[in-house]
Protein backbone atom coordinates (compact mmCIF):
# COMPACT_ATOMS: atom_id res chain seq x y z
CA UNK A 1 0.00 0.00 0.00
CA UNK A 2 1.46 3.32 -0.82
CA UNK A 3 1.02 6.26 1.51
CA UNK A 4 1.09 9.64 -0.37
CA UNK A 5 -0.20 13.59 0.36
CA UNK A 6 0.80 16.39 -1.31
CA UNK A 7 1.49 19.56 0.53
CA UNK A 8 0.36 22.86 -0.72
CA UNK A 9 3.35 25.91 -0.45
CA UNK A 10 1.28 26.96 2.17
CA UNK A 11 2.29 23.81 4.15
CA UNK A 12 -1.58 23.22 4.66
CA UNK A 13 -2.62 19.53 3.40
CA UNK A 14 -3.96 20.35 -0.50
CA UNK A 15 -5.16 17.25 -1.43
CA UNK A 16 -5.01 13.95 0.78
CA UNK A 17 -4.40 11.24 -1.96
CA UNK A 18 -4.04 8.24 0.69
CA UNK A 19 -6.59 5.42 0.64
CA UNK A 20 -7.38 5.81 3.94
CA UNK A 21 -6.49 8.47 7.12
CA UNK A 22 -3.33 8.93 7.33
CA UNK A 23 -0.99 5.99 9.06
CA UNK A 24 0.38 7.09 12.41
CA UNK A 25 4.23 7.26 13.05
CA UNK A 26 6.28 6.51 15.95
CA UNK A 27 9.94 7.95 16.10
CA UNK A 28 12.95 6.60 18.82
CA UNK A 29 15.28 8.53 19.05
CA UNK A 30 18.64 7.97 21.14
CA UNK A 31 21.74 10.16 21.73
CA UNK A 32 23.21 10.05 18.34
CA UNK A 33 20.53 12.54 17.76
CA UNK A 34 21.60 14.70 20.02
CA UNK A 35 25.37 14.40 19.18
CA UNK A 36 25.52 17.05 16.32
CA UNK A 37 23.99 19.73 19.62
CA UNK A 38 26.95 18.89 21.17
CA UNK A 39 26.15 16.16 23.77
CA UNK A 40 28.40 12.92 24.15
CA UNK A 41 26.60 9.53 23.15
CA UNK A 42 27.25 6.59 25.26
CA UNK A 43 28.86 3.61 23.14
CA UNK A 44 31.14 5.62 20.52
CA UNK A 45 34.49 5.15 21.51
CA UNK A 46 34.93 8.42 23.18
CA UNK A 47 31.30 8.27 24.96
CA UNK A 48 30.24 8.16 28.63
CA UNK A 49 30.47 4.28 29.07
CA UNK A 50 33.97 4.50 27.89
CA UNK A 51 35.07 7.14 30.83
CA UNK A 52 32.72 5.36 33.72
CA UNK A 53 31.17 2.07 34.14
CA UNK A 54 27.05 1.75 34.20
CA UNK A 55 27.16 -0.16 37.81
CA UNK A 56 28.52 2.96 39.56
CA UNK A 57 26.13 5.65 38.02
CA UNK A 58 23.01 4.52 36.63
CA UNK A 59 21.72 2.00 38.08
CA UNK A 60 19.40 2.29 41.89
CA UNK A 61 22.62 0.15 44.00
CA UNK A 62 24.67 2.83 42.66
CA UNK A 63 22.83 5.42 43.66
CA UNK A 64 22.34 4.30 46.95
CA UNK A 65 26.02 2.91 47.41
CA UNK A 66 27.35 6.56 46.79
CA UNK A 67 24.81 9.12 46.04
CA UNK A 68 27.40 11.72 45.70
CA UNK A 69 29.58 10.23 43.30
CA UNK A 70 25.80 9.74 40.70
CA UNK A 71 24.31 13.45 42.01
CA UNK A 72 27.90 14.81 40.15
CA UNK A 73 27.90 12.34 37.17
CA UNK A 74 24.36 14.06 36.48
CA UNK A 75 25.29 17.47 37.78
CA UNK A 76 28.28 17.52 34.44
CA UNK A 77 25.54 16.64 32.06
CA UNK A 78 23.23 18.85 33.23
CA UNK A 79 25.12 21.80 33.41
CA UNK A 80 26.40 20.70 29.68
CA UNK A 81 22.81 20.66 28.53
CA UNK A 82 22.31 24.33 29.61
CA UNK A 83 25.16 25.45 28.15
CA UNK A 84 24.33 28.26 25.43
CA UNK A 85 26.04 26.49 22.63
CA UNK A 86 23.86 23.31 23.40
CA UNK A 87 20.86 24.21 20.87
CA UNK A 88 18.52 21.65 18.93
CA UNK A 89 19.85 20.56 15.92
CA UNK A 90 18.44 20.14 12.01
CA UNK A 91 17.65 17.03 12.89
CA UNK A 92 15.71 17.87 15.91
CA UNK A 93 13.64 20.47 14.09
CA UNK A 94 12.91 18.19 11.17
CA UNK A 95 10.56 15.77 13.61
CA UNK A 96 9.12 19.02 14.74
CA UNK A 97 7.99 19.72 11.18
CA UNK A 98 6.97 16.71 10.11
CA UNK A 99 4.54 16.50 13.48
CA UNK A 100 3.39 19.56 12.38
CA UNK A 101 2.74 18.64 8.62
CA UNK A 102 1.99 15.19 9.31
CA UNK A 103 -2.07 14.49 9.27
CA UNK A 104 -1.95 11.70 11.15
CA UNK A 105 -0.03 11.30 14.64
CA UNK A 106 3.29 11.39 15.09
CA UNK A 107 4.83 10.22 18.24
CA UNK A 108 8.54 10.46 19.26
CA UNK A 109 9.56 8.14 21.88
CA UNK A 110 13.18 9.52 22.93
CA UNK A 111 15.71 7.57 24.85
CA UNK A 112 17.49 10.89 25.47
CA UNK A 113 16.99 12.75 28.99
CA UNK A 114 17.61 16.33 27.31
CA UNK A 115 15.30 18.65 26.42
CA UNK A 116 16.34 19.36 22.47
CA UNK A 117 12.97 17.91 21.25
CA UNK A 118 10.98 20.08 22.83
CA UNK A 119 13.13 22.89 22.80
CA UNK A 120 12.75 22.54 18.52
CA UNK A 121 8.70 22.11 18.98
CA UNK A 122 8.28 18.39 19.40
CA UNK A 123 4.63 18.57 21.50
CA UNK A 124 3.91 14.79 21.54
CA UNK A 125 6.88 13.16 22.79
CA UNK A 126 7.85 10.53 25.66
CA UNK A 127 10.86 10.22 27.50
CA UNK A 128 10.47 6.72 28.22
CA UNK A 129 14.40 7.36 30.21
CA UNK A 130 13.25 10.43 32.43
CA UNK A 131 14.93 13.64 32.18
CA UNK A 132 17.74 15.19 33.35
CA UNK A 133 16.43 18.45 34.10
CA UNK A 134 13.61 16.95 36.20
CA UNK A 135 14.18 15.82 40.34
CA UNK A 136 12.13 12.98 41.94
CA UNK A 137 11.35 13.01 45.89
CA UNK A 138 12.27 9.73 47.49
CA UNK A 139 10.22 10.94 50.01
CA UNK A 140 6.34 12.36 48.87
CA UNK A 141 7.40 11.20 44.97
CA UNK A 142 6.97 14.58 43.66
CA UNK A 143 8.64 15.20 40.26
CA UNK A 144 9.62 18.48 40.03
CA UNK A 145 11.78 20.82 37.85
CA UNK A 146 15.57 21.43 38.50
CA UNK A 147 18.30 23.19 36.50
CA UNK A 148 20.87 23.14 38.93
CA UNK A 149 23.33 21.20 40.74
CA UNK A 150 21.42 18.23 42.96
CA UNK A 151 23.11 17.12 45.86
CA UNK A 152 22.39 15.55 49.45
CA UNK A 153 21.76 18.93 50.94
CA UNK A 154 19.07 19.80 48.32
CA UNK A 155 15.38 20.03 49.39
CA UNK A 156 12.00 19.12 47.63
CA UNK A 157 10.18 22.12 46.25
CA UNK A 158 7.12 20.04 47.43
CA UNK A 159 7.47 18.47 50.48
CA UNK A 160 10.88 20.45 51.94
CA UNK A 161 12.66 17.25 52.45
CA UNK A 162 16.28 17.21 52.73
CA UNK A 163 18.37 15.08 51.29
CA UNK A 164 15.78 13.00 49.19
CA UNK A 165 16.05 14.20 46.09
CA UNK A 166 17.17 11.99 42.43
CA UNK A 167 17.24 13.20 39.13
CA UNK A 168 14.22 11.83 37.42
CA UNK A 169 15.92 9.51 35.06
CA UNK A 170 15.24 5.98 34.66
CA UNK A 171 18.43 3.45 35.56
CA UNK A 172 19.05 0.18 34.53
CA UNK A 173 17.17 -2.52 36.26
CA UNK A 174 14.46 -0.05 36.46
CA UNK A 175 11.00 -0.03 34.23
CA UNK A 176 11.03 2.84 31.78
CA UNK A 177 8.27 5.35 31.85
CA UNK A 178 4.79 5.05 29.70
CA UNK A 179 5.34 1.94 28.19
CA UNK A 180 1.50 0.73 27.81
CA UNK A 181 1.58 4.12 25.95
CA UNK A 182 4.39 3.11 23.47
CA UNK A 183 3.60 -0.60 22.70
CA UNK A 184 -0.24 0.59 22.26
CA UNK A 185 1.26 3.06 19.71
CA UNK A 186 3.81 0.45 17.83
CA UNK A 187 0.82 -2.30 17.47
CA UNK A 188 -1.09 0.34 15.31
CA UNK A 189 1.75 2.50 13.21
CA UNK A 190 2.38 2.81 9.66
CA UNK A 191 5.39 3.72 10.06
CA UNK A 192 8.30 3.06 12.56
CA UNK A 193 11.20 5.26 12.35
CA UNK A 194 14.64 4.50 14.47
CA UNK A 195 17.72 7.57 14.84
CA UNK A 196 20.62 7.81 16.45
CA UNK A 197 20.63 4.67 18.61
CA UNK A 198 23.13 1.76 18.73
CA UNK A 199 20.36 -0.80 19.78
CA UNK A 200 21.80 -1.94 22.65
CA UNK A 201 19.68 -1.14 25.12
CA UNK A 202 16.00 -2.93 25.93
CA UNK A 203 13.48 -2.62 25.68
CA UNK A 204 13.82 0.43 23.11
CA UNK A 205 16.39 -2.08 20.83
CA UNK A 206 12.79 -4.28 20.67
CA UNK A 207 10.82 -1.57 19.39
CA UNK A 208 11.47 -2.56 15.99
CA UNK A 209 9.79 -5.46 16.76
CA UNK A 210 6.93 -4.59 18.08
CA UNK A 211 6.49 -2.43 15.07
CA UNK A 212 6.57 -5.48 12.79
CA UNK A 213 4.61 -7.37 14.53
CA UNK A 214 1.69 -5.28 14.01
CA UNK A 215 1.60 -6.50 10.13
CA UNK A 216 1.88 -2.94 8.68
CA UNK A 217 4.41 -1.18 10.20
CA UNK A 218 7.22 -0.15 7.22
CA UNK A 219 10.46 -0.07 9.71
CA UNK A 220 13.32 2.31 9.03
CA UNK A 221 16.99 3.29 10.58
CA UNK A 222 18.21 6.61 10.24
CA UNK A 223 21.66 6.26 12.17
CA UNK A 224 25.80 7.09 11.94
CA UNK A 225 25.92 3.58 11.45
CA UNK A 226 24.41 0.06 11.30
CA UNK A 227 23.02 -0.92 14.45
CA UNK A 228 22.84 -3.62 16.78
CA UNK A 229 19.74 -4.42 15.15
CA UNK A 230 20.19 -2.62 11.13
CA UNK A 231 18.74 -5.90 9.67
CA UNK A 232 15.62 -5.95 11.22
CA UNK A 233 14.83 -2.45 9.56
CA UNK A 234 12.99 -2.70 5.86
CA UNK A 235 14.82 0.44 4.92
CA UNK A 236 18.23 1.79 6.15
CA UNK A 237 20.05 5.21 5.69
CA UNK A 238 23.15 6.03 6.93
CA UNK A 239 25.05 9.28 7.84
CA UNK A 240 24.64 12.04 10.10
CA UNK A 241 21.49 12.83 11.87
CA UNK A 242 21.11 16.54 10.92
CA UNK A 243 21.86 15.62 7.40
CA UNK A 244 19.84 12.21 6.86
CA UNK A 245 16.72 12.99 8.93
CA UNK A 246 15.68 16.11 6.98
CA UNK A 247 15.87 14.59 3.84
CA UNK A 248 13.88 11.73 4.88
CA UNK A 249 11.22 14.02 6.73
CA UNK A 250 10.90 16.04 3.03
CA UNK A 251 10.52 12.60 1.16
CA UNK A 252 8.11 11.49 3.33
CA UNK A 253 5.84 14.78 2.93
CA UNK A 254 6.28 14.72 -0.60
CA UNK A 255 6.20 11.24 -1.28
CA UNK A 256 5.22 9.14 1.15
CA UNK A 257 6.22 5.88 1.40
CA UNK A 258 6.08 2.28 0.10
CA UNK A 259 5.04 0.19 2.87
C1 LIG B 1 14.25 -2.68 32.19
C2 LIG B 1 19.69 6.43 32.02
C3 LIG B 1 12.85 -4.17 33.30
C4 LIG B 1 19.55 7.86 31.81
C5 LIG B 1 19.64 4.57 30.52
C6 LIG B 1 15.78 -7.43 27.67
C7 LIG B 1 14.53 -6.88 27.99
C8 LIG B 1 14.40 -5.95 29.01
C9 LIG B 1 15.54 -5.52 29.71
C10 LIG B 1 16.77 -6.04 29.40
C11 LIG B 1 16.90 -6.99 28.38
N1 LIG B 1 18.20 -7.32 28.29
C12 LIG B 1 18.91 -6.60 29.20
C13 LIG B 1 18.06 -5.84 29.91
C14 LIG B 1 18.44 -4.94 31.00
C15 LIG B 1 18.81 -3.54 30.52
C16 LIG B 1 19.57 -3.52 29.24
O1 LIG B 1 19.00 -3.31 28.18
N2 LIG B 1 20.87 -3.69 29.34
C17 LIG B 1 21.70 -3.63 28.16
C18 LIG B 1 22.98 -2.86 28.48
C19 LIG B 1 21.97 -5.06 27.71
N3 LIG B 1 17.61 -2.73 30.39
C20 LIG B 1 17.14 -2.10 31.48
O2 LIG B 1 17.61 -2.25 32.58
C21 LIG B 1 15.91 -1.23 31.31
N4 LIG B 1 14.97 -1.58 32.30
O3 LIG B 1 14.25 -3.38 31.23
O4 LIG B 1 13.52 -2.93 33.29
C22 LIG B 1 12.04 -4.24 34.52
C23 LIG B 1 11.04 -5.19 34.56
C24 LIG B 1 10.27 -5.29 35.67
C25 LIG B 1 10.50 -4.43 36.74
C26 LIG B 1 11.50 -3.48 36.69
C27 LIG B 1 12.28 -3.39 35.57
C28 LIG B 1 16.22 0.24 31.55
C29 LIG B 1 17.04 0.81 30.44
C30 LIG B 1 17.26 2.31 30.68
C31 LIG B 1 18.58 2.51 31.32
N5 LIG B 1 18.93 3.93 31.40
N6 LIG B 1 20.02 5.79 30.75
C32 LIG B 1 20.86 8.41 31.35
O5 LIG B 1 21.83 8.37 32.15
O6 LIG B 1 20.89 8.86 30.20
S1 LIG B 1 20.07 3.80 29.08
C33 LIG B 1 21.11 4.72 28.15
O7 LIG B 1 21.29 3.97 26.92
C34 LIG B 1 20.55 6.05 27.69
O8 LIG B 1 19.21 6.27 28.08
C35 LIG B 1 20.63 5.92 26.18
O9 LIG B 1 19.68 6.70 25.56
C36 LIG B 1 20.36 4.48 26.03
C37 LIG B 1 20.58 3.88 24.68
O10 LIG B 1 21.80 4.36 24.18
P1 LIG B 1 21.75 5.09 22.76
O11 LIG B 1 20.82 6.24 22.86
O12 LIG B 1 21.49 4.10 21.70
O13 LIG B 1 23.20 5.69 22.67
P2 LIG B 1 24.51 4.92 22.14
O14 LIG B 1 25.68 5.76 22.50
O15 LIG B 1 24.47 3.49 22.58
O16 LIG B 1 24.34 4.92 20.55
C38 LIG B 1 24.37 6.15 19.84
C39 LIG B 1 24.15 5.83 18.38
O17 LIG B 1 24.12 7.07 17.65
C40 LIG B 1 25.25 5.00 17.77
O18 LIG B 1 24.68 3.97 16.97
C41 LIG B 1 26.02 5.99 16.88
O19 LIG B 1 26.53 5.36 15.72
C42 LIG B 1 24.95 6.96 16.52
N7 LIG B 1 25.43 8.31 16.20
C43 LIG B 1 26.50 8.96 16.71
N8 LIG B 1 26.58 10.18 16.16
C44 LIG B 1 25.54 10.32 15.32
C45 LIG B 1 24.79 9.13 15.34
N9 LIG B 1 23.70 8.94 14.59
C46 LIG B 1 23.31 9.96 13.79
N10 LIG B 1 23.98 11.14 13.71
C47 LIG B 1 25.09 11.35 14.45
N11 LIG B 1 25.74 12.51 14.34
Amino acid sequence: MIYCITIGGSGMLASAMVRRTAPSIVILTGAGISKESGLETFRDPDGIWSRVRIEDVATPEAFARDPALVHDFYNARRRALLSPAVRPNAAHRALARLEAAWPGEVLVVTQNIDDLHERAGTRNLIHMHGEILKARCLACGAVSPWRTDMSLASVCPECDALGRLRVHVVWFGEMPLEMERIFAALETCGLFVSIGTSGNVYPAAGFVEEARRGGRAHTVELNLEPSQGHSLFAERHYGPASRVVPAFVERILRQGWQA
